[in-house]
C-alpha cells in the first residue's frame, strides 16, 4: 500500500458520490489517501483535530468538500500550512451557487484553492500535481496524462470529419 499523502474530507456521506472522483484521480496515479468525514458545523471538534495533526500525520494536501454553507475547507486552511484544495458540492436548493461563494471568498492570508462546483476530479489531479512539483516520476505521468488528453481529442475530431464527409456524400441517384 502506498503511504497516505492526501486527506479527503468531507461534511457529510451524502457528499460521498462526488467526493469519490477525487479518489479516482488519484488512483490513476497510485496516490495513497484516506477518506473522512467531518463536518465544521456539526463536529468541530473533530475537524480541528484532523487539520492540526495534518502535518504530523504524513499528510501534504487536504481536499475538503461540503455543501451549502460550506466552512469546512477554510476551517481546515486555517488550522493548517499544508494546501488545501476546496470543492463547493452542490445542494439543493442553491445548487452549489452556496457552496462555490461559501469555499472561494476566503480572506487575504488563509487561501483556499477552489475548483469547479462538484469539480471532484479536477481537485485530485491538482493534488496530483502539487506532489509532482517534487517528483519526477509522478510530473512524467502527469505528462504522459496530458499526451492522452490530447490524442483524444485528435481521435475525437478525425471521428467527427469523416462522419461530416461521410453525411455529405452525395446518395446513390443523387450525382449529376
Ligand atoms: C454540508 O451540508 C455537507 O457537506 C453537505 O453537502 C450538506 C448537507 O449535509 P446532509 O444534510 O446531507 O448531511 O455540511
Amino acid at each position: 500500500m502506498s503511504e497516505i499523502q492526501v486527506g479527503i474530507v468531507m461534511g457529510s456521506n451524502s457528499d460521498l458520490p462526488v467526493m469519490r472522483k477525487c479518489a479516482e484521480a488519484l488512483d490513476l496515479f497510485g496516490i495513497g489517501y484516506e477518506m473522512v468525514i467531518s463536518s465544521a458545523h456539526r463536529h468541530p471538534e473533530k475537524t480541528a483535530h484532523y487539520a492540526r495533526g495534518a502535518v504530523d500525520a504524513g499528510l501534504q494536501v487536504i481536499i475538503a468538500g461540503a455543501g451549502g454553507a460550506a466552512h469546512l475547507p477554510g476551517v481546515i486552511a486555517s488550522m493548517t500550512l499544508l494546501p488545501v484544495i476546496g470543492i463547493p458540492i452542490a445542494i439543493e436548493p442553491l445548487h452549489g451557487v452556496d457552496s462555490l461563494y461559501s469555499i472561494v471568498q476566503m480572506p487575504q492570508g488563509i487561501p483556499v484553492a477552489t475548483v469547479s462546483v462538484n469539480g471532484a476530479y479536477n481537485a485530485g489531479l491538482l493534488a496530483v500535481q502539487i506532489l509532482a512539483v517534487h517528483d519526477q516520476k509522478l510530473l512524467h505521468r502527469l505528462n504522459i496524462y496530458r499526451q492522452s488528453l490530447a490524442a483524444n481529442v485528435e481521435k475525437n475530431d478525425s471521428l467527427l470529419r469523416e462522419q461530416e464527409i461521410e453525411r455529405k456524400r452525395p446518395e446513390k441517384g443523387e450525382e449529376k
